[in-house]
């Protein structure tokens, strides 16, 4: 707008110019560069007119959305290179000494670009050599004065353009004095009131000037005469140390645009500025405004004015008298209430009113007719009024981190809104999970709304997670039971709770664990039917086992973990036990903990054994109350970490901001003195992790604002400093992604809650508690969310007894819906809403399983804990289960298990077997295998793309079956990437989990990439393979020690002509880690770019360049860059940068 304000009026004197280099757009993008396009010559610039004005709309656009939603700063993506910085200036073109007929020919030239020339000083005779000049660019070069005669004589020149240099003063402006014709001069980016005032009063009789940026600078004046500029149309002096508004200005009569902003200490501005009558733009953001005089009321040409940032609670009563303002961003000020004045602006199309303090909004919003964008996010509104459905233009509406609760009726009517946020608000009408899925679903579901009743039924998941033998299995019995009301705890039965049930009915597959098939399991009888006072006779007080991947530092002391000293195949409990072995993966029953309020808690429990850690991390999900059990009888303070501190690293990595209550079990095993301590002690230790944390994210946060307070520049030109190289937009991603951390933070609920099953009070206790802060309307506003009647009868139908099919197809779920009241159009949505809330499966954009509707999620999850059974004769038992199978089939079967156990491999015929009764057919079991590839837990390796199998047997390989072969077979072009001698260049990006590394990252990973890859050798923590004809290597490295943590790197090799194929080879596997990450959304880690002559050297310490780069485009004009661990040895920039940038950012969550 800023731009398109200024009309088509500007560059009238210029017309067969080049695209001229104006204030506005300079801050956006750097003018074009380089060695072969050091100067055009303006007959080859006269064709470039119409693609200029192109470029400049673009321009506009960008640098519209960048002052409006990043703040400013300095310009993003491809910034000219400081091209002295890394090669040394070059010698300056202009330097040479001018011979005629050279100095005829250069006479005449009309424009000059010497941008990004690295230039230290004007030679005095440059003006006299270039008479003819009308546009003079010396952007981006090192001059810190100008010599007071280089620039006379150049009286016919137009368009001066010396910003991103290092000016301190211009002295007493001797240099500009010649300079009559001048109508456009950019000084931005300099260094000037440094030194002196800054500007030489002189500057006042450039009379001619239409256009003048002086913005990042560090100007406290502005000179006097600076009113006399009587054709000034556009004045930048935002970014200076302006201590008040200069009155000079007042006198600028011509002045179309003005842009103060970031003048941190403006204050106030003068009442006169109602003489500027000509203003469309008027940026003020972040002056410390409070107030703003009636005079700007009488700015009535106005169209865009920016005041975010400020301290503004109010508007002035006149300022409906801006009748043609267009845009008004008034976000990050102090406003308590809607400024009703704003309802006056008829021509209004953009609003923004982020992070003010509204809590209300009016009706008479809907007169704003032409309103497009309407930014309302980080305020604490509550209600929308229900005629903003009337706002039928709206393209973009963003609510985010309000406190709405209700979305009005006729919602769905906004159907033009494609930019849409709603996260963070308490949503029960539409629910979450209907809202973020966008405008269309909210229309469907309140068209149901309309159709049928509303129900209400509170659901809760509630998540059971802790180390084995925590205590969580009895937990929960006795929970339970409890709400059974029986008085006699030694007749529990484990058999005795409710599995998730169909409308009013216990569905029989989960009658026992889902993990266990009652015929099969040999554990299965023994645990569900002992009674829970004999298993607490038989207590295993001692057994503590950690998960194999918690790094050995993270366990303080020298006491050894009773488990982890026990031979691997030592039994862990005394035989004949009830619950010998602990529980299997997941299991999931519905409890409902209080009938009369008719509150369910869904409830899984995560076995505490590590081989299920894969498929456990799909069930941890946003909305759940996450219950961590923690042993205390066996609780020593050196073993924090992996009973605590672990898992709350692991939930907080999926689930920012989850809800945890923390339980201790096995009180009665304590005497009191010994409770208490160990109760203060994981207290006091999870404070000190979570400061630990805090501190170390908050220490980010201001590194990268000390990095974004530098100039890009700058930032660019030191190969030492923290951020090379990262764009501003990158780094203001990087802390916005910090601070996301820091403000989700997990929620731990109270101390630790201690906890017998002996103690009937106690769980009686626990019980109340986990309902109190279930009916939390803070903690969990959206439990009481509204669905339409039907949705819910679709959900119970699909849960009833009768459905014991893994799925149904889209026909039979299809006639379920009729029951329901739902026609099948309107099934998808319904389906969608059961998806997203976790209660069924249904992919409604794959191309296969979209015919199905995978309702049966306890059969799943049996199945899926199958494939993470680690038990050879579990799994054979399974196999043998058919009576018919002869003595060679069975040695077969189990040389296959041997195998699956071994290397992760099993072909499909086995899998069959595995899953009877649950497969029948080559059809299901077809079905089931894309399932379990698009959860991303298996692939098949002979399968050839896009064909089916000829006949031939499929084999699929599980990854998180921790491959028993230590290192995968080095076989590309025998070398090996970590090797010394190499003649190729070495790619390579690592990423690094200082917290955690998520469990089932590299295996999930590993799937992801199948599809990328060829000639795969995979071994336990690396995968050797071919994209096209380039070999890649995925290792995995686990921590060692604390200032090593784990890392996760993807490398090539190519020759250094040839490197493109090696970027080619490695960017789609970076990209697929990048989107695999965001399943981890409460994740930190980092992402480098190692240096490859430090890979060169095989040095153990390589330098790392900052991975944002992966994501900007390679800076012109630069070919190399110093790598700081070399000295001065340089490194081609195409190792540092791929060719084309990522499309993912590593910070772009
Ligand atoms: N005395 C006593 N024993 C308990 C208590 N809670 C659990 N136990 C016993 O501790 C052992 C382990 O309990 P489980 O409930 O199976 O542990 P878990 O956390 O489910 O373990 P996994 O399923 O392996 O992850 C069992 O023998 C329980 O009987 C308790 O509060 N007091
Ligand atoms: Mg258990």
């Amino acid at each position: 707008m800023k731009r398109e304000a200024k009309g088509g009026t500007a560059h009238s004197a210029c017309q067969s110019l080049p695209e001229p280099t104006s204030a506005a757009s300079e801050k956006q993008e750097p003018e074009t560069s380089g060695t072969d396009r050091a100067c055009w010559l303006s007959q080859a610039a006269a064709q470039s007119v119409p693609a200029g004005r192109a470029v400049r709309l673009w321009r506009d656009a960008a640098l519209r959305a960048r002052k409006l939603r990043g703040g400013s700063g300095e310009p993003e993506s491809k910034s000219e290179p400081d091209a002295g910085s890394s090669e040394g200036p070059p010698s300056p073109p202009a330097a040479a000494p001018l011979r005629s007929p050279l100095a005829a020919a250069l006479g005449e030239l009309e424009a000059l670009n010497l941008s990004g020339r690295g230039l230290e000083e004007l030679p005095e005779e440059v003006g006299a050599a270039l008479s003819g000049l009308r546009v003079l660019n010396l952007r981006r070069n090192r001059l810190s004065r100008l010599p007071d005669a280089a620039l006379h004589h150049l009286s016919r020149l137009a368009e001066l353009d010396l910003s991103h240099n290092r000016l301190r003063g211009l002295g007493d402006g001797g240099a500009l004095a010649g300079l009559r014709g001048l109508r456009k001069l950019s000084l931005s980016h300099n260094e000037l009131g440094t030194e002196g005032p800054g500007l030489p009063p002189c500057l006042a009789e450039l009379c001619r000037l239409e256009e003048l940026d002086l913005s990042f600078n560090r100007l406290r004046h502005l000179p006097e005469g600076l009113g006399h500029l009587r054709h000034l149309r556009a004045l930048d002096v935002d970014h200076n140390l302006l201590p008040s508004f200069p009155t000079p200005l007042l006198e600028l009569g011509a002045l179309e645009e003005l842009d103060c902003s970031g003048n941190r200490h403006l204050g106030a501005l003068p009442e006169g500025i109602s003489a500027l009558r000509r203003l469309k733009i008027l940026w003020l953001s972040g002056t410390g405004l409070a107030a703003l005089p009636e005079g700007l009321c009488q700015l009535s040409a106005l169209e865009s004015l920016m005041l975010d940032g400020n301290q503004l609670q109010a508007l002035p009563a006149g300022f409906g008298s801006l009748q043609r303002l267009k845009m008004l961003n008034l976000s990050s000020n102090l406003l308590g209430e809607f400024p009703a004045a704003v309802l006056a602006l008829p021509s209004l199309e953009e609003l923004y009113l982020s992070r003010n303090q509204l809590t209300l909004l009016p009706p008479r919003l809907c007169q704003l007719h032409q309103l497009r964008t309407l930014w309302l996010d980080n305020n604490r509104i509550r209600y929308l009024p229900d005629s903003i459905v009337l706002l039928h233009s709206l393209e973009e509406l963003v609510l985010q981190g309000n406190q709405i609760a209700i979305l009005p009726e006729g919602f769905g009517q906004l159907s033009r809104v494609t930019l849409w946020k709603i996260k963070d608000n308490p949503l029960i009408q539409p629910p979450y999970e209907v809202c973020m899925k966008g405008i269309p679903y909210i229309a469907a579901y309140q068209q149901e709304l309309a159709h049928s009743q509303p129900a209400l039924k509170p659901r809760l998941k509630l998540v059971l997670v802790g180390l084995k033998d925590a205590g969580k299995t009895l937990l929960r019995q006795c929970l339970m039971e409890e709400d059974g009301q029986r008085d006699d705890v030694g007749s529990l039965e484990a058999g005795s709770t409710q599995p998730r049930e169909g409308p009013g009915q216990l569905q029989d597959i989960g009658r026992v664990p889902v993990g266990c098939c009652p015929s099969l399991e040999p554990w299965g009888a023994s645990s569900a039917k002992v009674p829970v006072m004999q298993q607490l006779e038989h207590l295993p007080v001692e057994q503590q086992d950690f998960p194999s991947h918690v790094p050995s530092h993270r366990v303080k002391g020298k006491t050894p973990c009773p488990m982890l000293s026990l031979p691997l195949n030592a039994p862990r409990v005394p035989s004949g036990l009830g619950l010998s072995g602990g529980s299997k993966g997941i299991e999931v029953m519905d409890w409902t903990a209080d009938a009369e309020r008719g509150l369910t808690f869904i409830v899984y429990e995560l076995a505490g054994d590590r081989s299920y850690d894969v498929i456990q991390s799909f069930f941890l999900s946003p909305g759940a109350l996450y219950v961590l059990v923690v042993n205390l009888s066996a609780y020593v303070p050196q073993h924090f970490y992996p009973s605590v501190g672990y898992f709350l690293h692991w939930l907080s990595s999926k689930v920012p901001h989850a809800v945890v209550c923390m339980v201790g079990t096995h009180a009665d095993l304590c005497a009191e003195r010994e409770l208490e301590e160990k109760c203060l002690d994981i207290h006091q230790q999870i404070a000190q992790q979570e400061k630990r944390d805090a501190e170390g994210l908050q220490s980010l946060v201001q590194q990268v604002d000390e990095a974004l307070g530098q100039d890009f520049d700058l930032r660019c030109s030191n190969p030492h400093a923290a951020f090379y190289g990262v764009s501003d937009k990158n780094l203001r991603r990087k802390k916005a992604q910090f601070q996301y951390l820091l403000n989700h933070r997990p929620q731990i609920l109270s101390p630790v809650l201690p906890f017998s099953c002996r103690d009937r009070c106690q769980v009686r206790r626990l019980r109340d508690k986990l309902l109190s802060v279930a009916e939390h309307r803070d903690i969990f506003p959206n439990l009481h969310r509204v669905l339409p009647r039907s949705w819910q009868v679709l959900e119970e139908l699909h849960f009833q007894p009768q459905a014991q099919q893994l799925w149904l197809s889209w026909w039979d779920s299809a006639r379920l819906g009729l029951q329901a009241g739902l026609t099948e159009d309107r099934l998808q949505s319904a389906l969608s809403y059961l998806h997203e809330s976790g209660k069924l499966l249904y992919f409604e954009e794959h191309l296969t399983l979209r015919e199905y509707v995978f309702h049966n999620l306890p059969l799943l999850i049996d199945i899926l804990n199958i494939f993470c059974q680690q038990d050879a004769t579990v799994l054979l038992q399974k196999l043998l289960s058919d009576t018919h199978i002869d003595e060679l089939r069975a040695t077969q079967l189990q040389h296959y298990v041997e195998g699956f156990l071994l290397h992760g491999l099993l072909p499909a015929h086995v899998i069959r077997l595995l899953l009877k009764p649950h497969i029948q057919s080559p059809e299901d079991l077809q079905l089931i295998m894309e399932l379990l590839e698009k959860m991303g837990l298996c692939y098949c390796v002979n399968k050839p793309k896009c064909k089916p199998l000829n006949g031939a047997a499929a084999w699929y390989k599980f990854p998180y079956v921790k491959d028993k072969v230590p290192h995968a077979e080095a076989w590309i072009n025998s070398t090996n990437l970590s090797g010394q001698s190499f003649v190729v260049e070495q790619l390579q990006i690592e990423y690094s989990f200082p917290f955690i590394f998520p469990p089932g990252l590299f295996a999930r990973y590993s799937v992801q990439i199948n599809s990328h890859v060829v000639q795969r050798s995979d071994g336990k923590y690396q995968i050797y393979a071919y994209r096209g004809k380039v070999p890649v290597v995925v290792s995995y490295r686990p921590a060692r020690g604390s200032l090593q943590p784990d890392t996760l790197s993807i490398a090539s090799h190519a020759s250094l002509p040839n490197i493109w194929t090696a970027w080619q080879a490695i960017t789609p596997l970076v990209e697929e880690l990048n989107v695999l990450l965001q399943e981890w959304p409460g994740l930190y880690y980092t992402v480098h770019v190692l240096c490859s002559k430090c890979l060169k050297r095989g040095s153990p310490n390589p330098h790392t360049f900052p991975g944002e780069l992966l994501s900007q485009p390679r800076p012109e004009g630069l070919t190399e860059i110093i790598c700081p661990k070399n000295g001065s040895e340089r490194v081609n920039v195409a190792l540092v940068y791929p060719p084309t940038p990522t499309v993912t950012s590593p910070c772009s969550k």
